[in-house]
C-alpha cells in the first residue's frame, strides 16, 4: 500500500497511485465514493463543498472488480477546474494573464511565504494550489482501499470530534464503540453530545462573523487491531511513531497524543500503566486503555487512541497583516474563498492515515503478493495467538 497523490486543488484533478497493492482484493467502487463523500461533509466549510461532489475513476491495476497487484491509479476529478482554466492554464500564461492576478500577500499560517522563498516563485499560487488540503481528498481515496482490506479483518477506523475552538465535548469509553461512533456519523460537527453541539454551532457561526475561523480537536479509534504490528527494533519501525508522522502530515495538524498523551505526563506511574492480566477466552489483555494501543511502538491488541489538534484555517475572511512579498510594503493577506472551520473533515483525514498505515503494517507483517496469501498468514498468527 505504498502510494503517492497527485494534483492542484484547482487544477484538472486530483490522482492517486497506490504502488503495490496485494491481488485479488475485492473492491467496491461505491464504498470509495462513501468515504469521499463523508470527507466533504460538517458544519463550517466553505463554498467549494457545494460545488464538488468527489468520486473516483479507477483507470490501472483492477479487473472484473479485484486488483490485480499491479499499481492501482484513481482520479478524482475537480469540477471546479471549469471555473480556473484560464489562472490554471497547464499551457503558457493567457495574454490577458495580470500582475495582480498573481496571489503575492502570503498569509501567516499558510505555506504560501516559505513555498514561494524555496521554490522561488513569484505567485504564491503556485504554492497554495498544492498546500490546500484539497489533496486529502485523495488520500482518502487511497485510504479507502486500505479500509476494505482491513476489514477483511475485522478491523475498523471511527472518529469523533471532541473540541472546536474553545468548545470541549466529552471523549468516550472504549465500550461499546460501534454504537458510540455510529451517532457521531449522523452530526454535522462529528460530535455525539447535543449540547457540545450546539455549542460548537454558536462558536463557528460567532467567529464567522467576525471575519475568523476556528480549529480544534479530533480523536481516531481503531478496532480490532490484532498485537503484533509495527516493531520495538528501529525508530521508524514503531508504529505509533509512523501514526504520529501521518497525522503530522495531514493539513494544519500542529499536535498528536497517544491514549492518555500529554496528561500521563503529570500521573504517577501507578495511575497510568495498564495492568496485564489474561483470560483462556481473551488470551492477554489489559485492565485499562491509557497507552493508546502501543507498547514499545507495536500494538498491544486494545483499541488504538490518537488525538490530533488542529490549528484555526490560515484564510481569514478579516485577513492579519502581511508585507507585499515584491514591494516590501505593509499589506493585507490574500484572502481566498475558504473554510471557517475543517475540523469535522480532518477527522475523516485522521482515519484515512490511520487506514494507510494500519493496512501498510499488516501488509508488512502477513505479507503477501496476494490476499489469499496474506489472509493464509494473518490465519496462522492467530492460531499462534491461540496456543501461547
Ligand atoms: C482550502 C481552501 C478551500 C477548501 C479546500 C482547502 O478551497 P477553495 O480555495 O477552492 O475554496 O474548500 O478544501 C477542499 C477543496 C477540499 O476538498 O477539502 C485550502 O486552502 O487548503
Amino acid at each position: 500500500f505504498n502510494y503517492i497523490t497527485a494534483g492542484e486543488s484547482h487544477g484538472p484533478a486530483l490522482t492517486a497511485v497506490i504502488k503495490d497493492p496485494p491481488a485479488g482484493l475485492e473492491l467496491d467502487v461505491d464504498e470509495i465514493n462513501y468515504q469521499l463523500r463523508r470527507r466533504q461533509g460538517g458544519y463550517g466549510r466553505g463554498g467549494r463543498m457545494s460545488i464538488e461532489s468527489d468520486s473516483v475513476e479507477i483507470t490501472s491495476g483492477v479487473r472484473f472488480g479485484k486488483t490485480l497487484g499491479s499499481p492501482l491509479t484513481m482520479t478524482i476529478k475537480n469540477k471546479d477546474w471549469e471555473n480556473w482554466q484560464d489562472t490554471m492554464k497547464i499551457e503558457e500564461k493567457p495574454d490577458d494573464f495580470q500582475k495582480e492576478d498573481r496571489v503575492e500577500k502570503p498569509r501567516p499560517g499558510h505555506a504560501d511565504l516559505p513555498g514561494a522563498i524555496k521554490y522561488n516563485f513569484d505567485d504564491m499560487r503556485n504554492v497554495l494550489e498544492r498546500a490546500s488540503a484539497r489533496e486529502t481528498a485523495a488520500r482518502t481515496a487511497v485510504a479507502a482501499v486500505c479500509r476494505q482490506f482491513l476489514s477483511e479483518f475485522d478491523i475498523k477506523i471511527f472518529s469523533h470530534v471532541i473540541q472546536i475552538g474553545e468548545v470541549e465535548a466529552p471523549g468516550f469509553s472504549d465500550e461499546n464503540v460501534e454504537d458510540f461512533f455510529s451517532s457521531v456519523d449522523k452530526s454535522e460537527f462529528r460530535c455525539a453530545d447535543k449540547n457540545s453541539e450546539k455549542k460548537m454551532k454558536q462558536l463557528i457561526d460567532d467567529w464567522r462573523e467576525k471575519g475568523d475561523s476556528a480549529g480544534g480537536v479530533f480523536e481516531v479509534v481503531a478496532a480490532g487491531v490484532p498485537v503484533g504490528l509495527g516493531s520495538h527494533i528501529h525508530w521508524d519501525s514503531k508504529l505509533d511513531a509512523k501514526l504520529a508522522r501521518a497525522f503530522m502530515s495531514i493539513q494544519a495538524i500542529k499536535g498528536v497524543e497517544f491514549g492518555l498523551g500529554f496528561e500521563a505526563a503529570g500521573r504517577p506511574g501507578s495511575e497510568v500503566h495498564d495492568e496485564i492480566d489474561f483470560k483462556d477466552s481473551r488470551g492477554f489483555y489489559r485492565r485499562s486503555n491509557n497507552s493508546g494501543g502501543f507498547e514499545g511502538g507495536i500494538t498491544i491488541g486494545e483499541n488504538i487512541k490518537i488525538r490530533a489538534a488542529m490549528k484555526p484555517i490560515p484564510t481569514l475572511a478579516t485577513p492579519l497583516k502581511t508585507v507585499d512579498y515584491h514591494t516590501k510594503e505593509d499589506a493585507s493577506a490574500a484572502k481566498e474563498r475558504s473554510d471557517i472551520c475543517a475540523v469535522p473533515a480532518a477527522s475523516i483525514v485522521g482515519e484515512a492515515v490511520t487506514a494507510i498505515q494500519l493496512a501498510q503494517s499488516f501488509g508488512q507483517k502477513f505479507g503477501g503478493d496476494s490476499f489469499g496469501e496474506i489472509r493464509r498468514n494473518f490465519n496462522s498468527y492467530k492460531k499462534y495467538l491461540q496456543h501461547i
